[in-house]
Protein backbone atom coordinates (compact mmCIF):
# COMPACT_ATOMS: atom_id res chain seq x y z
CA UNK A 1 0.00 0.00 0.00
CA UNK A 2 2.66 2.48 0.80
CA UNK A 3 4.90 1.83 -2.40
CA UNK A 4 1.58 2.13 -4.54
CA UNK A 5 0.91 5.11 -2.51
CA UNK A 6 4.20 6.54 -3.04
CA UNK A 7 4.44 5.95 -6.47
CA UNK A 8 0.70 7.34 -7.54
CA UNK A 9 1.11 10.08 -9.25
CA UNK A 10 -0.71 13.26 -7.40
CA UNK A 11 -1.75 16.94 -7.39
CA UNK A 12 -2.06 19.02 -3.69
CA UNK A 13 -4.89 21.60 -3.62
CA UNK A 14 -5.20 22.28 -0.37
CA UNK A 15 -1.87 23.46 1.12
CA UNK A 16 -1.39 26.62 3.58
CA UNK A 17 2.51 27.43 3.03
CA UNK A 18 2.60 28.94 6.37
CA UNK A 19 1.85 25.76 7.68
CA UNK A 20 4.55 23.99 5.34
CA UNK A 21 6.80 25.71 7.65
CA UNK A 22 8.77 22.94 10.08
CA UNK A 23 9.82 23.49 13.52
CA UNK A 24 14.27 23.62 11.99
CA UNK A 25 13.31 26.29 9.78
CA UNK A 26 11.15 28.32 12.01
CA UNK A 27 14.23 28.23 14.66
CA UNK A 28 16.99 28.91 11.89
CA UNK A 29 14.61 32.01 10.50
CA UNK A 30 14.15 33.07 14.02
CA UNK A 31 17.82 33.34 14.85
CA UNK A 32 18.23 34.92 11.48
CA UNK A 33 16.13 37.33 11.91
CA UNK A 34 16.36 38.12 15.83
CA UNK A 35 12.96 36.62 17.05
CA UNK A 36 12.63 35.48 19.88
CA UNK A 37 10.25 32.18 20.37
CA UNK A 38 8.14 31.08 23.15
CA UNK A 39 10.12 27.70 22.56
CA UNK A 40 13.71 27.00 23.78
CA UNK A 41 14.51 23.94 21.71
CA UNK A 42 12.90 22.20 18.30
CA UNK A 43 11.30 19.49 20.82
CA UNK A 44 9.36 21.93 23.12
CA UNK A 45 7.64 23.56 19.78
CA UNK A 46 6.79 19.49 18.50
CA UNK A 47 5.39 19.59 22.23
CA UNK A 48 3.60 22.13 21.80
CA UNK A 49 1.29 21.11 18.89
CA UNK A 50 -0.71 19.07 20.66
CA UNK A 51 -4.39 20.60 19.32
CA UNK A 52 -7.86 20.71 20.84
CA UNK A 53 -9.57 22.38 18.01
CA UNK A 54 -9.08 24.66 15.34
CA UNK A 55 -8.66 27.69 17.17
CA UNK A 56 -6.47 26.50 19.16
CA UNK A 57 -3.89 25.67 16.23
CA UNK A 58 -4.23 28.71 14.90
CA UNK A 59 -2.93 30.80 17.33
CA UNK A 60 0.43 28.72 17.26
CA UNK A 61 0.69 28.71 13.59
CA UNK A 62 0.61 32.54 13.57
CA UNK A 63 2.70 32.74 16.21
CA UNK A 64 5.19 30.41 13.72
CA UNK A 65 4.82 32.43 11.11
CA UNK A 66 6.17 35.57 12.72
CA UNK A 67 9.24 34.40 11.94
CA UNK A 68 8.75 35.13 8.00
CA UNK A 69 10.52 38.53 7.24
CA UNK A 70 11.93 38.85 4.01
CA UNK A 71 11.88 37.91 0.58
CA UNK A 72 14.30 34.90 0.48
CA UNK A 73 12.47 33.65 3.81
CA UNK A 74 9.54 33.22 1.59
CA UNK A 75 10.85 31.61 -0.85
CA UNK A 76 12.88 29.16 1.58
CA UNK A 77 9.59 28.02 3.11
CA UNK A 78 8.27 27.28 -0.24
CA UNK A 79 11.43 25.73 -2.18
CA UNK A 80 11.42 23.40 0.95
CA UNK A 81 7.70 22.49 0.28
CA UNK A 82 8.14 21.77 -2.73
CA UNK A 83 11.51 19.50 -2.46
CA UNK A 84 8.99 17.48 -0.32
CA UNK A 85 6.40 17.18 -3.10
CA UNK A 86 9.31 15.95 -5.80
CA UNK A 87 9.89 13.30 -2.77
CA UNK A 88 6.04 12.58 -3.02
CA UNK A 89 5.55 12.57 -6.00
CA UNK A 90 3.12 15.09 -6.41
CA UNK A 91 3.61 16.60 -9.77
CA UNK A 92 1.01 19.67 -9.55
CA UNK A 93 0.32 22.13 -6.51
CA UNK A 94 -2.24 24.72 -6.10
CA UNK A 95 -0.91 26.38 -2.71
CA UNK A 96 -2.45 29.22 -0.58
CA UNK A 97 -1.23 31.72 1.37
CA UNK A 98 -2.45 34.07 3.66
CA UNK A 99 -1.48 37.60 2.86
CA UNK A 100 -3.00 39.50 5.78
CA UNK A 101 -0.72 37.24 8.48
CA UNK A 102 2.25 39.49 7.13
CA UNK A 103 0.65 42.63 6.12
CA UNK A 104 -0.69 43.01 9.50
CA UNK A 105 2.96 42.75 10.58
CA UNK A 106 4.24 45.49 8.15
CA UNK A 107 5.27 42.97 5.74
CA UNK A 108 5.09 43.77 1.96
CA UNK A 109 2.79 42.21 0.05
CA UNK A 110 4.87 42.43 -2.39
CA UNK A 111 7.81 40.65 -0.48
CA UNK A 112 5.22 37.58 0.20
CA UNK A 113 4.07 37.02 -3.52
CA UNK A 114 7.56 37.24 -4.91
CA UNK A 115 9.30 35.18 -2.22
CA UNK A 116 6.92 32.45 -2.94
CA UNK A 117 6.38 32.85 -6.44
CA UNK A 118 10.54 32.83 -7.15
CA UNK A 119 10.41 29.61 -5.56
CA UNK A 120 7.17 28.11 -7.93
CA UNK A 121 9.07 28.74 -10.93
CA UNK A 122 12.05 27.34 -9.75
CA UNK A 123 10.03 24.21 -9.40
CA UNK A 124 8.46 24.59 -12.19
CA UNK A 125 12.04 24.38 -13.89
CA UNK A 126 13.86 22.64 -12.03
CA UNK A 127 11.73 20.19 -10.31
CA UNK A 128 8.87 20.14 -12.99
CA UNK A 129 6.29 20.72 -10.43
CA UNK A 130 3.10 22.81 -11.79
CA UNK A 131 1.67 25.24 -9.30
CA UNK A 132 -0.73 27.94 -8.79
CA UNK A 133 -1.14 30.45 -6.03
CA UNK A 134 -4.34 30.89 -4.01
CA UNK A 135 -4.61 33.97 -1.86
CA UNK A 136 -6.62 33.48 1.50
CA UNK A 137 -8.58 35.92 3.20
CA UNK A 138 -8.60 35.50 7.02
CA UNK A 139 -12.14 35.30 7.69
CA UNK A 140 -11.78 36.45 11.51
CA UNK A 141 -10.78 40.11 9.83
CA UNK A 142 -13.71 42.79 8.94
CA UNK A 143 -15.22 42.63 4.83
CA UNK A 144 -13.13 45.94 4.95
CA UNK A 145 -9.66 44.53 5.55
CA UNK A 146 -10.16 41.48 2.69
CA UNK A 147 -11.16 44.46 0.27
CA UNK A 148 -8.37 46.24 0.99
CA UNK A 149 -6.47 42.68 0.91
CA UNK A 150 -8.25 42.09 -2.85
CA UNK A 151 -7.15 45.88 -3.88
CA UNK A 152 -3.35 44.87 -2.98
CA UNK A 153 -3.45 42.02 -4.81
CA UNK A 154 -4.14 43.31 -7.96
CA UNK A 155 -0.95 44.29 -8.72
CA UNK A 156 -0.07 40.85 -8.51
CA UNK A 157 -2.54 39.07 -10.32
CA UNK A 158 -0.57 37.01 -12.93
CA UNK A 159 0.82 35.34 -10.03
CA UNK A 160 -2.19 34.62 -8.55
CA UNK A 161 -5.04 32.16 -9.72
CA UNK A 162 -7.90 32.29 -7.35
CA UNK A 163 -8.81 33.36 -3.62
CA UNK A 164 -10.07 31.43 -1.00
CA UNK A 165 -11.21 31.59 3.05
CA UNK A 166 -9.42 30.59 5.80
CA UNK A 167 -9.15 31.01 9.55
CA UNK A 168 -11.44 30.57 12.85
CA UNK A 169 -14.93 29.26 10.79
CA UNK A 170 -17.52 29.13 13.36
CA UNK A 171 -18.96 33.00 14.10
CA UNK A 172 -17.44 34.01 10.09
CA UNK A 173 -19.53 32.17 8.31
CA UNK A 174 -19.24 32.78 4.50
CA UNK A 175 -21.65 35.70 4.28
CA UNK A 176 -19.56 38.01 5.88
CA UNK A 177 -17.59 38.25 2.58
CA UNK A 178 -20.09 38.18 -0.34
CA UNK A 179 -19.31 41.28 -1.27
CA UNK A 180 -15.41 40.96 -1.35
CA UNK A 181 -16.06 37.53 -3.34
CA UNK A 182 -18.59 38.86 -5.80
CA UNK A 183 -15.31 41.64 -6.51
CA UNK A 184 -13.02 38.55 -6.71
CA UNK A 185 -15.31 37.09 -9.32
CA UNK A 186 -15.72 40.15 -11.37
CA UNK A 187 -11.78 40.41 -11.72
CA UNK A 188 -11.58 37.01 -12.69
CA UNK A 189 -10.54 35.38 -9.60
CA UNK A 190 -11.15 31.43 -9.41
CA UNK A 191 -12.82 30.90 -6.16
CA UNK A 192 -12.50 28.65 -3.17
CA UNK A 193 -13.53 28.21 0.66
CA UNK A 194 -12.57 26.67 3.50
CA UNK A 195 -16.62 25.53 4.92
CA UNK A 196 -17.53 23.04 7.01
CA UNK A 197 -14.13 21.81 8.86
CA UNK A 198 -15.74 22.82 12.07
CA UNK A 199 -18.77 24.61 10.83
CA UNK A 200 -21.81 22.97 10.08
CA UNK A 201 -23.17 22.21 6.33
CA UNK A 202 -25.11 25.77 6.00
CA UNK A 203 -21.41 27.17 5.83
CA UNK A 204 -21.08 24.94 3.05
CA UNK A 205 -24.28 26.16 1.25
CA UNK A 206 -23.26 29.34 1.54
CA UNK A 207 -19.52 29.39 -0.07
CA UNK A 208 -22.12 27.77 -2.85
CA UNK A 209 -24.98 30.09 -3.24
CA UNK A 210 -23.43 33.30 -2.12
CA UNK A 211 -19.50 32.85 -3.05
CA UNK A 212 -19.86 30.76 -6.03
CA UNK A 213 -16.86 28.66 -5.01
CA UNK A 214 -15.55 25.98 -7.55
CA UNK A 215 -14.37 23.68 -4.91
CA UNK A 216 -15.19 23.36 -1.03
CA UNK A 217 -12.03 22.86 1.24
CA UNK A 218 -12.37 20.71 3.70
CA UNK A 219 -16.12 19.95 3.82
CA UNK A 220 -16.67 17.05 5.94
CA UNK A 221 -20.03 18.42 7.73
CA UNK A 222 -22.00 17.99 4.20
CA UNK A 223 -23.21 14.79 5.43
CA UNK A 224 -25.34 16.33 7.69
CA UNK A 225 -27.34 17.27 4.84
CA UNK A 226 -28.43 14.58 2.76
CA UNK A 227 -29.66 17.22 -0.43
CA UNK A 228 -26.17 18.75 -0.12
CA UNK A 229 -24.31 15.59 -0.61
CA UNK A 230 -26.88 14.69 -3.49
CA UNK A 231 -26.05 18.06 -4.68
CA UNK A 232 -22.34 18.17 -4.39
CA UNK A 233 -22.15 14.72 -6.25
CA UNK A 234 -24.58 15.88 -9.05
CA UNK A 235 -22.79 19.22 -9.88
CA UNK A 236 -19.69 17.50 -9.07
CA UNK A 237 -18.16 20.29 -6.67
CA UNK A 238 -14.68 19.13 -4.89
CA UNK A 239 -13.85 18.69 -1.45
CA UNK A 240 -9.97 19.25 -0.81
CA UNK A 241 -10.46 16.99 2.29
CA UNK A 242 -7.37 17.15 5.15
CA UNK A 243 -7.28 13.68 7.09
CA UNK A 244 -4.48 13.87 9.26
CA UNK A 245 -5.57 17.93 10.02
CA UNK A 246 -9.49 17.01 10.66
CA UNK A 247 -8.14 14.09 13.21
CA UNK A 248 -5.32 16.88 14.74
CA UNK A 249 -7.86 19.37 14.96
CA UNK A 250 -10.76 16.50 16.30
CA UNK A 251 -13.24 17.95 13.28
CA UNK A 252 -13.41 13.77 14.01
CA UNK A 253 -12.54 11.57 16.97
CA UNK A 254 -10.31 9.26 14.56
CA UNK A 255 -9.02 8.06 11.55
CA UNK A 256 -11.62 5.43 12.00
CA UNK A 257 -14.81 7.62 11.88
CA UNK A 258 -13.49 9.83 8.73
CA UNK A 259 -16.33 10.20 6.51
CA UNK A 260 -13.75 10.25 2.94
CA UNK A 261 -14.19 6.88 2.12
CA UNK A 262 -17.76 6.99 2.26
CA UNK A 263 -17.88 10.43 0.72
CA UNK A 264 -16.08 9.12 -2.35
CA UNK A 265 -18.08 5.89 -2.80
CA UNK A 266 -21.29 8.02 -2.80
CA UNK A 267 -19.77 9.52 -5.85
CA UNK A 268 -18.57 12.51 -4.41
CA UNK A 269 -15.33 14.41 -5.72
CA UNK A 270 -13.30 14.38 -2.89
CA UNK A 271 -9.39 14.81 -3.02
CA UNK A 272 -6.74 14.00 0.05
CA UNK A 273 -4.50 16.55 0.81
CA UNK A 274 -2.22 17.78 3.95
CA UNK A 275 -3.50 21.45 5.32
CA UNK A 276 -0.82 22.44 7.33
CA UNK A 277 1.64 19.65 6.97
CA UNK A 278 4.39 20.83 9.84
CA UNK A 279 1.86 21.16 12.31
CA UNK A 280 -0.25 17.66 11.79
CA UNK A 281 1.91 15.36 11.38
CA UNK A 282 2.55 14.41 7.65
CA UNK A 283 2.94 15.39 4.02
CA UNK A 284 0.01 14.15 1.19
CA UNK A 285 1.94 10.49 1.13
CA UNK A 286 1.66 10.49 5.14
CA UNK A 287 -2.30 11.27 4.40
CA UNK A 288 -2.83 8.59 1.98
CA UNK A 289 -1.49 6.12 4.48
CA UNK A 290 -3.23 7.17 7.13
CA UNK A 291 -6.60 6.71 5.44
CA UNK A 292 -5.37 3.30 3.97
CA UNK A 293 -4.11 2.29 7.05
CA UNK A 294 -7.55 3.06 9.54
CA UNK A 295 -10.07 2.61 6.80
CA UNK A 296 -10.77 -0.13 4.25
CA UNK A 297 -9.76 1.57 0.87
CA UNK A 298 -9.14 -0.61 -2.00
CA UNK A 299 -6.22 -0.07 -4.43
CA UNK A 300 -8.47 1.36 -6.90
CA UNK A 301 -10.05 3.63 -4.60
CA UNK A 302 -6.33 4.68 -3.83
CA UNK A 303 -5.96 5.18 -7.45
CA UNK A 304 -9.00 7.06 -7.70
CA UNK A 305 -8.58 9.63 -4.90
CA UNK A 306 -5.31 10.38 -7.07
CA UNK A 307 -7.16 10.59 -9.84
CA UNK A 308 -9.60 13.16 -8.54
CA UNK A 309 -6.79 15.10 -7.55
CA UNK A 310 -5.82 16.18 -10.84
CA UNK A 311 -9.61 16.34 -11.96
CA UNK A 312 -10.69 18.58 -8.94
CA UNK A 313 -7.83 20.86 -10.16
CA UNK A 314 -7.60 23.93 -11.83
CA UNK A 315 -5.52 22.75 -14.79
CA UNK A 316 -7.05 23.25 -18.08
CA UNK A 317 -8.51 19.94 -19.70
CA UNK A 318 -5.42 19.45 -21.66
CA UNK A 319 -2.97 19.44 -18.81
CA UNK A 320 -5.29 16.95 -16.80
CA UNK A 321 -5.06 14.72 -19.53
CA UNK A 322 -1.15 14.84 -19.58
CA UNK A 323 -1.08 14.15 -16.03
CA UNK A 324 -3.52 11.12 -15.66
C1 LIG B 1 -6.17 26.25 8.48
CL1 LIG B 1 -6.80 23.70 9.06
C2 LIG B 1 -7.19 25.35 8.73
N1 LIG B 1 -8.45 25.75 8.80
C3 LIG B 1 -8.73 27.05 8.60
N2 LIG B 1 -7.81 27.95 8.35
C4 LIG B 1 -6.53 27.56 8.28
N3 LIG B 1 -5.42 28.25 8.05
C5 LIG B 1 -4.40 27.39 8.10
N4 LIG B 1 -4.84 26.17 8.37
ZN1 LIG C 1 -6.88 24.63 5.29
Amino acid sequence: MKELIAKLPKAELHLHIEGSLEPELMFALAQKNNITLPYKTIEEVKNAYNFTSLQSFLDIYYAGANVLITESDFFDVTWAYLLTCKAQNVLHVEIFFDPQTHTSRGIAFETVVNGITKALQKGEIELGISSFLIMCFLRHLSEEEAFKTLQESLLFKDKILGVGLDSSEVGHPPSKFERVFAACENVGYKIVAHAGEEGDSSYIWEAINLLHVKRIDHGIRCDEDATLVEFLIEKQIPLTVCPLSNVKLRAVSSMREHNIINLLRKGVLVTINSDDPAYFGGYINENYEAVANSLHVSQEELKLLAQNSFKASFLSEAQKQHFT
